[in-house]
């Protein structure tokens, strides 16, 4: 029968094997050979930062909703699964029939990871490709290995005269080289990921960190005072651990403060370019400030407050004199990223540029070696993390990162209340039970906070010691709690009489609005 003469096929498990381990060898070779210079870009990198670039706004809000701020690992992690699958589909055809379309496939994809490695925020750099193009070559040349040993492997059996058929599978001393091959190309595609992870570019900002001090502020504000905190509600200060982190940076940028400087530029009436070591000779100050996101939805943790240690942004542009018909401020991040906001902001608020985060210097992921912060503005036209440039320019003539992706162009923070205990469907027990919460509305600051059960009349809640306006402000109500189903709902006054408004909006284009509202079962007291 003419079966027994024909060459087996190596088997589809086989064969998609074979391409992930191809694709693992060839990615990890390209992200290794990132390290070797600032200027090359990681291909997984590049590709998720344009996509981040280009996703619309209500699909971020939906990742951002589903994933929190664990949103970049799931794009990461989406990328890898992406990749994988294709390169197993590669495997497949490369390997049990012809190697033409499968290479044109990963030369497609090497054209699209090296345009996104070319083009990036930043601008144009063709050498930010190179790892692409090395990790392209190398896949396609550990596909053809591949293809080359699974079937020497499988003729050799043919011509020793093996009984081969229809099975796909060769003996086992055959495959063992196939399998052995496979394995080598995955732990050296692994290793060459941690070598590029390792040091080098990716760790310049958290070295920099250890090698500098926190400067001193000029006055020192005193301990957060016990009566700021309620019963109830969450941390007064927000740890830096705990403190969300949002931004459009895959990995957050590793900046040298030796090599960093600040240039404060546009309609300005002297240029100035600040080193790090220039801007902490300046007057340091200290300011207790909730900076909150845009995308946080009702009742949600987007929000935290720290201490803040930093320059004074009004004096630092009035030593460089404003021009009289700018009216924005853009803050500009080594990644391209771009706030902006307006000239009227500085009012007398602590805005800062900020070097430290409750006691030390700013994590790396929260814009070491300098931020912006301004009381009263959403994160996103305000307080620019990994800052290298200060523009004035004005609304007209500039639009910043997020406003041609549909986020208004101003954007000061909405009052807000939340109740942080219980959390929705806590199951507590009849009996006394301490509500608690915070409240918002920088920077003129919150005067009351009101819930109301079951959609009853509002009640006054206990308010705890407000520290400034900009900050939250903490509250908490005693709450004889009977057994059954009940609904919480919270608002608050601030201090121009201003009542939160209970209409529901969507976080885009200006920030989310409406009562926060948890259900609470509660169960018969047991004792
Ligand atoms: N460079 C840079 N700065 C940025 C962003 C960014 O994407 N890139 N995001 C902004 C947004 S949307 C918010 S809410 C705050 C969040 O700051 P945090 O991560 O320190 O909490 O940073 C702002 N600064
Ligand atoms: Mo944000």
């Amino acid at each position: 029968m003419g079966v027994t003469n024909s060459i087996p096929v190596p088997s589809r498990l086989l064969s998609a094997s074979a391409g992930t381990a191809a694709g693992v060898l060839g990615l990890g070779v390209a992200e290794g050979v990132v390290r070797f210079s600032a200027r090359l870009q990681s291909p997984v990198v590049a590709v998720g930062d344009r996509f981040v670039d280009v996703v619309p706004p209500w699909l971020k809000d939906i990742a951002i909703s589903l994933f929190g701020t664990n949103d970049k690992i799931a794009l990461l992690a989406g990328i890898g699964l992406f990749l994988a699958f294709f390169a197993a589909l590669v495997g497949v055809r490369a390997i049990r029939s012809g190697v033409a379309v499968p290479l044109m496939g990963v030369a497609g994809f090497v054209i699209v990871g090296s345009l996104a490695a070319t083009f990036t925020r930043t601008g144009t750099d063709l050498a930010g490709a190179v790892p692409t193009l090395v990790g392209g070559v190398v896949f396609a040349a550990a596909l053809l290995f591949f293809r080359f040993l699974s079937h020497r492997t499988y003729e050799g059996e043919d011509e020793k005269g093996v009984m081969v058929g229809e099975h796909d599978d060769a003996p086992l001393e055959n495959r063992r080289s196939v399998l052995s091959a496979i394995g080598g190309s995955m732990i050296l595609g692994v290793l060459g990921f941690r070598f590029g992870r390792a040091g080098g570019q990716s760790t310049a900002g958290l070295a920099s960190r250890s090698s500098i001090v926190l400067p001193d502020p000029v006055i020192s504000l005193g301990p957060i005072p016990i009566g700021t905190q309620s019963a109830g509600a969450d941390s007064f200060i927000t740890s830096n651990a705990d403190f969300y982190r949002i931004d459009t940076a895959l990995r957050a940028p590793q900046v040298d403060a030796n090599d960093w400087s600040l240039r404060i530029h546009g309609m300005v009436d002297n240029e100035l370019v600040l080193t790090f070591q220039d801007l902490v000779e300046r007057d340091v100050v200290e300011s207790d400030i909730t900076l909150t996101c845009v995308s946080n939805t009702i009742g949600g943790r987007l929000v935290g407050n720290a201490r803040w240690t930093g320059i004074r942004l009004d004096d630092l542009l009035a030593d460089v004199g404003i021009d009289p018909s700018a009216d924005q401020i853009v803050g500009r991040s080594i990644d391209g990223y771009t706030c902006g906001f307006p000239v009227a902001a500085l009012d007398g608020r602590d805005a800062l540029i900020a070097v430290g985060m409750n006691g030390e210097l700013l994590p790396v992921e929260h814009g070491f070696p300098a931020r912006l912060i301004v009381p009263g503005l959403y994160g996103y036209v305000s307080a620019t993390k990994w800052l290298t440039e200060i523009e004035l320019t004005t609304f007209d003539a500039f639009d910043s990162f997020w406003v041609p992706r549909g986020y208004a162009a101003q954007a000061p923070i909405k009052m807000q209340s939340r109740i942080d205990s219980p959390r929705g469907l806590d199951q507590i027990e009849a009996g006394t039970f301490a509500i608690g919460g915070v409240a918002w509305a920088q920077p003129i600051g919150i005067a009351a906070v009101e819930i109301s059960i079951d959609d009853g009349e509002w009640v006054q809640t206990q308010l705890a010691d407000e520290l400034n306006g900009s900050t939250w402000r903490q509250w908490t109500f005693e709450w004889e709690a009977t057994p059954g189903r009940h609904s919480i709902s919270v608002r608050a006054i601030s201090t121009d009489g201003t009542v939160q408004t209970s209409d529901r909006t969507e976080p885009l284009p200006n920030g989310a609005s409406g009562n926060h509202t948890v259900v609470v079962l509660v169960s018969e007291d047991t004792q």
